[in-house]
């Protein structure tokens, strides 16, 4: 199954049998307060640079996301979004708490987005799938609703269902729909990671839609956050993740890598053009 994104002009596809499409996570102020001062004085210099990094970096299509404390996101979002997409040609995950900055953002932007997001709640069912419709965009579908989020992952593979249906019977081509786990900190509860992975696997083979998640947020709280990121993400693409939400300046090396072992990468072409071209920028040191 193929889910494609689009810039003003490039197009991205998410293929359930593919390579890994990374989703870069930077441009989100948590725990990033250069950005909130940045987003707070609307100098979006700072923005543009987390853009750069992240696409030199491998990432495929940018998450965006402006939510501090206070902000108004139903003019930031739109703003940023226009600043992103009049520099750079790539599809954007549209990441807000708020259905009318999701929206604002909507009408601005370029190509076709990816909602950020919608889950089984019926307010936010009924609120964004419109949105999705109206603006031919595709949705992350968070695995929890009106009663939370659960520790069983056949519930939530119950509740992503639920949201899928409910999208397509609202016009949305299955395709479009794609499933968030929920990746949480595993300092927090020891089974996290294994409830998350359990879930990706089961949303692979009976839903077979699209996977992301916010895949750093395991390791939160921790410290070898880059080793631990990495370990949970070999395993997440070996079950059936395809569009983590991640930081590519550590994480495409493991990526590019995981794609040959499982055979989504004939002859090495990819893996073997990935790093000689980092070496020949100079960061030689770091991927050998
Ligand atoms: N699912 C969906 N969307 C999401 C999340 C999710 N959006 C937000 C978040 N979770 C994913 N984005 C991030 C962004 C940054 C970090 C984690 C998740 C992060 N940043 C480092 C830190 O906080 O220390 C700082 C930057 C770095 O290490 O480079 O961890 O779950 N659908």
């Amino acid at each position: 199954m193929k889910t494609i994104l689009a810039g003003k002009t490039k197009e991205v596809i998410i293929d359930t049998e593919g390579p890994v499409v990374i989703i870069g996570e930077s441009i989100n102020p948590t725990r990033r307060k250069r950005l909130v001062t940045a987003l707070q004085e609307r100098c979006f210099d700072y923005v543009l640079e987390l853009a750069e990094n992240q696409i030199k970096a491998g990432a495929d299509v940018l998450d965006v996301n402006v939510g501090y404390p206070g902000v108004d996101d139903v003019s930031l979002l739109p703003e940023t979004v226009r600043v992103i997409q009049d520099a750079y040609d790539i599809p954007l995950c549209i990441d807000s708490p708020n259905p009318e900055a999701i929206e604002a953002a909507l009408k601005v932007a370029r190509g076709k987005c990816l909602i950020n997001s919608v889950n089984g709640e019926e307010a936010s069912l009924n609120r964004l799938l419109p949105v999705a419709g109206k603006y031919g965009a595709a949705i992350i579908g968070l695995a929890m609703d009106d009663d939370g989020i659960t520790h069983d992952p056949e519930r939530r593979i119950s509740i992503a269902g639920k949201i899928l249906e409910r999208a397509v019977k609202a016009g949305i081509k299955r395709e479009d729909v794609i499933i968030d786990p929920l990746a949480m900190a595993v300092s927090a509860d020891p089974v996290a990671c294994l409830v998350t992975l359990e879930t990706i696997r089961l949303a692979h083979g009976q839903l077979g839609q699209n996977i992301t998640m916010g895949a750093s947020n395991i390791s939160f709280g921790l410290p070898g956050r880059e080793s631990l990121n990495a370990a949970f993400m070999a395993i997440a693409i070996y079950n059936g993740l395809t569009c983590p939400i991640a930081n590519p300046e550590k994480i495409t090396n493991l990526i590019r890598a995981a794609d040959l072992v499982l055979n989504r990468d004939d002859f090495a072409v990819r893996f073997v053009e990935y790093f000689q071209s980092r070496n020949q920028q100079g960061n030689s040191t770091q991927v050998n």
